[in-house]
């Protein structure tokens, strides 16, 4: 059986254990998770944009019936709440963060990206977590599309880093030349946030980790 590049597949019988994070409890079903309400998708108004220090100072815009034209890629991977619930192994649909950063490059001295949602939640992240080849913007997950809940029409899963760090309903990207916090990392959550190495909170931060708080 093939593996999966780089990814956390469940193999039948294997431990699900083995695979938390430190911290972490596997979670029956997909708990909702989220400050403030649920937006209402409305189609003609929605649009995907890339914006900030794109490599040819343009911004870029799909509307939805574009960017639902983008390739589709899946992606199967974990998501790792702070709260410290975990589900694993989910299959998310829908278009890599690679495709994007393909069509709408970033200049040469952007170092990070702010992922952009309804409601102005946002999350910041290095260039390089957001250019992972399992980094996606997922339209669906286990094969069907995403339920308002969790995050429709799209959503980002960024499966090696903290679940916060993947905003539903996001509408858009800023490639930034410098790091800047988002919602949660002002709000006393870990800058990075690497499940892996538990960076849970910004009082963890070492040097280097984040902007002054
Ligand atoms: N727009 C938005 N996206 C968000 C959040 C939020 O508050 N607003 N919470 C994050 C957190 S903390 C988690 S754990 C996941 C939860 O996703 P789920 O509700 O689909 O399980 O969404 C993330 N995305
Ligand atoms: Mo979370």
């Amino acid at each position: 059986m093939g593996q999966p590049e780089g990814g956390a597949r469940r193999e039948e019988g294997a431990s699900a254990a083995s695979e938390l994070p430190p911290g972490q409890r596997l979670q029956r079903g997909w708990p909702v998770t989220h400050y403030g309400p649920v937006p209402r998708f409305k189609p003609e108004r929605w649009e995907f944009r890339v914006f900030g220090a794109t490599a040819d100072g343009d911004k870029r815009c799909w509307n939805h019936e574009e960017f639902s034209a983008l390739p589709f890629a899946t992606v199967v991977a974990d998501l790792h709440c702070v709260t410290k619930f975990s589900m694993l192994g989910a299959e998310w649909g829908g278009v890599l963060a690679r495709t994007i950063l393909e069509l709408a490059p970033p200049a040469p001295n952007v170092t990070h990206v702010m992922v952009w949602a309804e409601y102005g939640y946002s999350a910041n992240m290095r260039l390089s977590d957001f250019a992972s080849e399992q980094t996606i913007f997922a339209t669906h997950k286990d094969g069907e599309p995403l339920t308002a809940e969790h995050g429709f029409p799209l959503r980002l899963v960024v499966p090696h880093l903290y679940a916060w760090k993947g905003p539903k309903w996001v509408r858009g990207v800023e490639y930034m030349a410098a790091d800047r916090r988002g919602f949660w990392e002002e709000r006393g959550y870990h800058n990075i946030g690497d499940p892996w190495r538990e960076q849970r909170y910004s009082y963890q931060e070492e040097p280097g980790d984040g902007p002054e708080l």
